[in-house]
């Protein structure tokens, strides 16, 4: 799918939009004592809930290909193959998602966006990073963010290769923040001076989304 048409919006999508207008799920409460680890107004699920555009894009291991590129020393497009090729890392995180979901625990096998960082070399005019997604979808984090301690761009969960529909076969995890910052079916990584607001956050949601400080909506 091309980068310059974002998907149609569906009726999920407009839902979701007046979600935001009216403040859905806000409870005001933007504390974080150390004990709790559930953020505020979020409830825990065992399952893992499937959410996206609805528009599931059937990308092998072979066909898959990211581009690395924008404000970056050396741009790259690794293949399945080049991503086993970096260093892989095994963290753990808790998934927290706007829709009030949480859930804890999971195991990633994958690429941490730090080992991504150290070997492009972003110049020093770069400060944000647009992901863009083989459904169409993309998202946008300041740099620091992407790459935080425990983000990664997965391809494994549990042991097993990452689902399709959970983004396989490689996925963005950026757990300190909700689940719409972690782009599924990864296609591209765009290193950028200008912040350029993605999918949701054109609609309503909050441009940085820490859940601990309840930043749902903008
Ligand atoms: N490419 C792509 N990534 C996406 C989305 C999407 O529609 N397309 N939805 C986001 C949203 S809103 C959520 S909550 C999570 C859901 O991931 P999951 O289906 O694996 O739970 O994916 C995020 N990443
Ligand atoms: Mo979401």
């Amino acid at each position: 799918m091309d980068d310059d048409q974002p998907p149609q919006d569906s009726k999920l999508t407009r839902s979701k939009e007046a979600w935001a207008r009216s403040g859905k799920f806000l409870t005001g409460e933007t504390s974080r004592p150390e004990s709790e680890r559930l953020p505020p107004g979020q409830h825990l699920t065992r399952d893992w809930p499937v959410l996206d555009l609805g528009l599931k894009p059937d990308v092998s291991r072979e066909d898959w290909r990211l581009r690395i590129d924008g404000l970056v020393s050396r741009p790259a497009t690794w293949s399945f193959s080049a991503l086993l090729a970096q260093p892989q890392s095994t963290p753990v995180s808790d998934i927290h998602c706007v829709t009030t979901w949480s859930r804890y625990d999971n195991h990633w096998d994958g690429v941490l966006t730090r080992d991504v960082v150290l070997a492009v070399a972003p110049r020093d005019e770069a400060r944000f990073v647009v992901l863009h997604s083989y459904d169409g979808y993309t998202t946008n984090l300041a740099i620091d963010d992407f790459a935080h301690e425990g983000a990664l761009l997965a391809h494994g969960w549990e042991g097993a290769p990452i689902t399709a529909e959970h983004g396989g076969p490689v996925r963005l995890v950026v757990p300190h923040l909700y689940f719409w910052k972690s782009a599924k079916w990864l296609k591209r990584i765009e290193f950028v001076a200008v912040d350029q607001p993605g999918f949701w956050e054109e609609r309503g949601y909050h441009n940085r989304g820490d859940p601990w400080g309840e930043e749902r909506y903008s």
